[in-house]
């Protein structure tokens, strides 16, 4: 475990790095920041962090380097030259990278001596270091063990193993969760819309509305892990979505959202699968061949 004078640098101060930092100055660790926007670094350097002159200056100041930048792209520009700062370091990466792109930038690590532990942010930077917030992590066991009290300031923390792209997999799979209920959300109040009623409204109805239904998300996972369809409640028969496609382009609201879901139950119809459960469209998912 880390001291609590520990010395930690961070790249990276656009909103989620400064949440991150603050938060590591309230706390009380020893904070040195960098951004490419100095400017960016002034609210912190009140606050008690330094500010370092350079990418370099920022490397050489501390163990434990945690990089918020914006893609792999910005992350290896600021960091595949300097290997040499970084030898024997703990970088913490909480820069958003795809699975491959975490495996690609932990190889270049491994390569130097660096250890690298990657990290998807389960949150918006209002939230770090607030209860709900979580940070899911995989890529170097001792990097995540060392430091967790660090890393448990900001989240809750979640270690999936030592493949770095696993945290990023996680996250992203959450995330589609996330944004295609999101979309459905949006239509829905398209449709209310059409007819003047409020979006908050809506809101205040589809929230609770959405919590109940994902109550039934672990009866879909056994079904799935199940291997057997028929089992399930609701057959894609019965699921069949055209009057929700109707009654919203009756009110001239377009369809992407319920289109998606209705394309999926559609295609294992026609596969044959119309007497199984919804959760069979999990199938038309899986069709991909892996790259
Ligand atoms: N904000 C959020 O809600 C999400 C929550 C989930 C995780 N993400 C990921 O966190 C990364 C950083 O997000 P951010 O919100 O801090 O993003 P920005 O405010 O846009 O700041 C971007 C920082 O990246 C710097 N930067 C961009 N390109 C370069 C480069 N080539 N070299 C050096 N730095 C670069 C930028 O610097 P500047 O524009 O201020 O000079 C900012 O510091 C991100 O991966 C999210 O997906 C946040």
């Amino acid at each position: 475990m880390s001291d609590i004078n520990t010395s930690i640098s961070f790249l990276g101060l656009g909103a989620m790095g400064t949440a991150l930092a603050q938060t590591a100055l309230q706390k009380s660790y020893d904070v040195t920041v960098w951004n490419r926007t100095r400017s960016k670094a002034e609210a912190l350097r009140e606050s008690g962090a330094q500010v370092a002159d350079s990418v370099e200056d920022a490397l050489l100041a501390s163990p434990i380097v945690v990089v918020c930048l914006l893609d792999r792209d910005s992350m290896t520009e600021q960091l595949y030259s300097r290997s040499e700062y970084l030898r024997g370091k703990d970088i913490i990466n909480l820069t958003t990278t795809s699975p491959n792109e975490s495996r690609e930038i932990n190889r270049w690590a491994e390569k130097h001596g660096i250890n690298f532990l990657d990290g998807g942010i389960l949150a918006v930077p209002p939230m770090i270091g607030q209860e709900g917030a979580s940070i899911l992590y995989s890529g170097d066991a001792n990097v995540f063990e060392h430091h967790r009290d660090i890393l448990d300031i900001w989240a809750s923390s979640t270690y999936f193993g030592s493949d770095a792209g696993l945290a990023s997999l996680y996250d992203l799979a959450l995330l589609a969760a996330m944004y295609t209920m999101f979309a459905g959300f949006f239509q829905g109040a398209a449709m209310v819309k059409s007819e003047g009623v409020s979006v908050s409204e809506f809101a205040g109805m589809a929230a609770p509305w959405l919590t109940a239904m994902t109550g039934g998300l672990s009866g879909f996972a056994k079904v799935i892990e199940g291997g057997d369809y028929r089992q399930a409640e609701q057959s894609l028969e019965f699921s069949d979505l055209k009057a929700m496609v109707e009654a919203a382009k009756a009110q001239n609201v377009k369809t992407h959202a319920i289109d998606m879901v209705q394309g999926l139950i559609q295609e294992q119809i026609g596969q044959g699968h119309g007497r199984d459960g919804f959760e069979r469209i999990f199938e038309s998912f899986r069709q991909l061949k892996r790259r």
